[in-house]
């Protein structure tokens, strides 16, 4: 299998995190989105949305959204219950990846924009912009505090979506979000970026 990704992207982070989770050969194509090899033609055939990751598999068979890559990652290695069997573990653990993809995601970009990437872009940071993106993630936060109230990881044991959100909060000192007013995130986040497979993921910044 082939990731093309850009190191510096969160939704390619969680995808590496869960490729070295699970063992699997994947082998990195880099994207040079400065560049804007993301937008050629020959990217675009790939993913029509001209957005990394992409996973290919074999023969050309190509899958985009980082959701969706984790979910065929999974179903590689069902052993490894990464991805439940049973109906309400299935819908527990989309539940959180469609929450990530529609809420949280949206949220941490908007901060990402006034931070990580502002300077790349050349422009000035946005204050009303960043402070309206930092009070989203707030919001969500509590959502992540009650949800981790006696559990481990978010469905119970550790799953794809603890691998999805956290890859949001990867880069949290350079975007200024502090987790001290979350204590069990706080413990969640530190329990996964433990883990080896995330610390081999992790973009050095
Ligand atoms: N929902 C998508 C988001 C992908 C995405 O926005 N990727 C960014 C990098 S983190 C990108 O390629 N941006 C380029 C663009 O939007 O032109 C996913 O989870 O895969």
């Amino acid at each position: 299998m082939k990731l093309y990704a850009s190191p510096l992207s969160s939704a390619a982070f969680k995808v590496f995190a869960v490729v070295h989770e699970l063992g699997l050969p994947v082998t990195l194509v880099p994207v040079d989105m400065m560049k804007g090899e993301h937008k050629a033609p020959a990217f675009l055939a790939k993913n029509p949305n001209g957005k990394v990751p992409v996973l290919e598999d074999g023969d050309g068979f190509c899958i985009w959204e980082s959701n969706a890559i984790l979910c065929y990652l999974a179903a590689q290695k069902p052993d490894s219950r990464l991805m439940p069997t049973d109906a309400r573990g299935i819908a527990q653990v989309q539940q959180w990846l469609q929450w990530q993809a529609t809420t949280f995601g949206p949220s941490t970009s908007e901060v990402m924009m006034e931070t990580v990437y502002v300077k790349m872009m050349g422009r000035v940071k946005d204050d009303a912009k960043y402070a309206a993106g930092l009070e989203k993630i707030r919001r969500d936060l509590g959502v992540l505090e009650e949800a981790l109230a006696q559990r481990e990881f978010l469905c119970g044991p550790l799953t794809i979506a603890d691998f999805s959100i956290v890859s949001n909060l990867l880069l949290r000192t350079t975007m200024g979000v502090d987790l001290e007013a979350f204590p069990r995130v706080k413990t969640w986040v530190a329990r996964l970026e433990e883990k080896e497979s995330v610390r081999k993921a992790r973009p050095a910044l």
